[in-house]
């Protein structure tokens, strides 16, 4: 067997390496994919790690690869560099695959030599970069790159460019292509699904919308009366901006919604969070509402039995009903919950997905609540989502987790450019703290509404 061979039937069957056509993985980007890389699984197998550990090696004897010392990228190439300088006597260093460092920290941690050639080490490339951050690293250190050798690839377009824009050669002991042949030898895929996988490095970011797609619907003879006027204000105001004013006390709404009610056609709320709630809060609300041509979504996600939601939606102290042009549910509940939420004037918008990492949205989850969508589509009008995975023009799909920047908050949120999470298909992009915590809210209102809308109609 190839040592390529080798090495992906290790990485099959310690389930380093996972691969799943029907149920895709999320990575931390949002982006979908039928691969899940683990490496570091491997270092619990004696035999597997001393195999692996020897194909590194015989790369460097087959290739005279010259070197001084052995450099691990932090920290999963760090084992492996650390097994391969030992069977080697060669130094070893390590090296942290972070542009910046903390505090007193080395980017190089070990002893070297100005001048001194490394071999560097790592267990995977993805898309090459946090790999070439380290070996920028260690050049700038003084030390000389040419080899770089991970355990697995995943083959994408730009790796290579990366690579030789740094005039490093990239050695690899496996690769996707041939994990996926060796999955379907050892039947973890069918031969039919191979060819599919095999496409999710060409095009990551589409990957999942193009293999998800249901069938597309036609424009329907009647529309729900809220998405008809959704649909006009943003043509009319040229936004597909959705601001989130998660503030908490009434006049800081009030005041946020005077500096960027022109740029948006939507407000979400969140009404519960509000310290100071009273009715005459909604009155104004709606007033400026009316005034500079936004309608309200109330972030209320129901999630119980139909005849709880229903309650909590007319009546209590909030009356949502009476006020919200639109709410949102959970479908966990199943349809009862949809039948509690009936109303001819306020519409439904469905959870599909959501932003926040580790979250138990499946993509058969996904699929379920498409499903009730269409079942119910006099009442509901879209989805919060990150895909557009249904393309049924009585559905809108909107976006939360939306900055300038793509990024990650303390409690788990995660970031789409608002390029990338239009470029995923959505209509509507979800902005909170983007927005209302920059200094000039207005002005940086007015940045997402260009872009979104620009992007938007590409
Ligand atoms: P942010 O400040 O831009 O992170 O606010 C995002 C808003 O969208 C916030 O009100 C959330 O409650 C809401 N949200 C979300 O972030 N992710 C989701 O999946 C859903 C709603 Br559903």
């Amino acid at each position: 067997m190839s040592r390529q061979k080798k090495i992906a039937e290790y990485l099959l069957d310690t389930k380093a390496v996972k691969l799943n056509f029907d149920e895709p993985f999320t990575y931390a980007s949002g982006i979908r994919s039928p691969i899940y890389c683990d490496n570091r699984v491997l270092i619990s197998h004696p035999k597997i790690r001393k195999g692996i550990a020897k194909a590194f090696i015989d790369v460097i004897k087959e290739n005279n690869l010259e070197f001084d010392i052995i450099a691990g990228v932090a920290t999963s190439g760090i084992p492996w560099a650390a097994f391969i300088a030992e069977e080697l006597e060669k130094p070893m260093v390590y090296v942290r695959s972070k542009a910046k460092g903390h505090g007193m920290t080395n980017l190089v941690e070990g002893e070297f030599k100005e001048g001194d050639k490394a071999i560097v080490i790592e267990d995977l490339i993805s898309t090459g970069g946090s790999s070439l951050t380290a070996a920028k690293g260690l050049k700038e250190a003084g030390i000389i790159v040419n080899d770089l050798i991970a355990i697995f690839t995943y083959q994408m377009k730009k790796t290579e460019e990366g690579f030789n824009n740094e005039k490093i050669n990239l050695h690899t002991l496996s690769d996707f292509s041939t994990l996926a042949e060796k999955a379907v030898e050892k039947n973890y895929l069918s031969a039919e699904n191979k060819d599919k996988v095999l496409e999710w490095n060409q095009d990551p970011q589409n990957w999942y919308s193009k293999h998800y797609q249901t069938e597309e619907i036609k424009e329907p003879e009647t529309k729900n009366k809220v998405l008809l006027k959704l649909q006009k204000v943003m043509k009319e105001k040229k936004s597909n901006l959705c601001v989130a004013a998660d503030l908490t006390t009434t006049k800081e709404i009030l005041d946020l919604v005077e500096e960027i009610g022109d740029k948006i056609c939507l407000l979400k709320t969140h009404i519960d969070i509000i310290e100071d709630f009273t009715p005459e809060f909604i009155t104004k609300l709606q007033k400026l509402a009316k005034e500079k041509n936004f309608m309200i979504f109330e972030d209320r996600k129901f999630a119980d039995i139909g005849n709880t939601v229903k309650h909590q939606f007319e009546n209590g102290i909030y009356h949502i009903a009476d006020w919200a042009d639109m709410v949102n549910a959970h479908v966990l509940p199943g349809p009862g919950i949809l039948e509690g939420l009936k109303n001819d004037k306020v519409a439904l918008i469905l959870l599909q997905e959501m932003s926040s990492k580790g979250n138990l949205l499946t993509p058969d989850y996904t699929k379920k609540a498409q499903e009730m969508a269409q079942e119910y589509s006099n009442y509901v009008i879209g989805f919060i989502g990150l895909n557009k995975t249904l393309k049924d023009p009585r559905f809108m799909l909107m976006t939360p987790g939306v900055k300038l920047e793509k990024g990650t908050d303390k409690l788990g949120q995660q970031y789409n450019d608002v390029e990338s999470a239009i470029k995923k298909g959505t209509d509507i992009i979800i902005v909170g703290r983007g927005i209302y915590q920059a200094e000039d809210p207005g002005a940086e209102a007015q940045k997402y509404q260009e872009l979104a809308w620009k992007t938007y109609n590409k």
